[in-house]
């Protein structure tokens, strides 16, 4: 294995995206929050929430920024419609993840109203962004691991495609 070396004049290490765009992963976060993310390719996921505070929330065609920092740990980090951001450490190689959610105070009071196929309520999620409170902002960090990791191909629209609810029993508890 070869260290990689940032300085001041270069401290942007390789982007060698190949073992995260493309790829298909579902963890469980350590307060049991079981999730789903498509990489579709190097600025978009889909992604399903299977269980959790806002289990059955589904999103396609979220904009992300995704960074290598190292061999096998990548960053994705993105702003939802909803106001709520994230921000996902993944380290396929060694099954582990961290996520840090910032929910906006509205979705901590109520997430149900973001627990929908988002891609059809643009609009309104971003009115109730703007209606809030967004303040105090609830923040959730937690680690996963990952049970499952699997190459699926670029920009498939197939790979997300029905609500966590509507997928054939035990689709999420398949592991590799
Ligand atoms: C994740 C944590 C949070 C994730 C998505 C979210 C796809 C989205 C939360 C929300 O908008 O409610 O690991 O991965």
């Amino acid at each position: 294995m070869s260290t990689i070396t940032t300085s001041v004049a270069q401290p942007v290490p390789p982007q060698d995206l190949d073992g995260i765009v493309g790829h298909r992963f579902i963890y469980t976060y350590a307060n049991g929050w079981q999730y789903e993310m498509y990489v579709k390719n190097a600025t978009t996921i889909d992604y399903r929430i299977h269980t959790g505070v806002v289990g059955g929330r589904w999103v396609k065609d979220q904009e992300v920024d995704l960074v290598a920092l190292d061999d096998d740990v990548y960053k994705v980090s993105w702003n939802e419609p909803t106001g709520t951001s994230v921000v996902v450490n993944v380290l396929p190689g060694r099954r582990r993840l961290h996520g840090t959610i910032f929910f906006p105070k509205w979705v901590e009071d109520d997430g149900s109203k973001t627990v929908l196929f988002q891609n059809d309520h643009l609009d309104e999620m971003r009115r109730f962004r703007d209606e809030g409170p967004t303040y105090p902002i609830y923040v959730v960090p937690e680690f996963a691991h990952i049970t499952l990791f699997e190459h699926v191909g670029t920009d498939d629209e197939s790979v997300i495609s029905v609500a966590p609810g509507d997928l054939p029993e035990g689709f999420a508890d398949r592991t590799n």
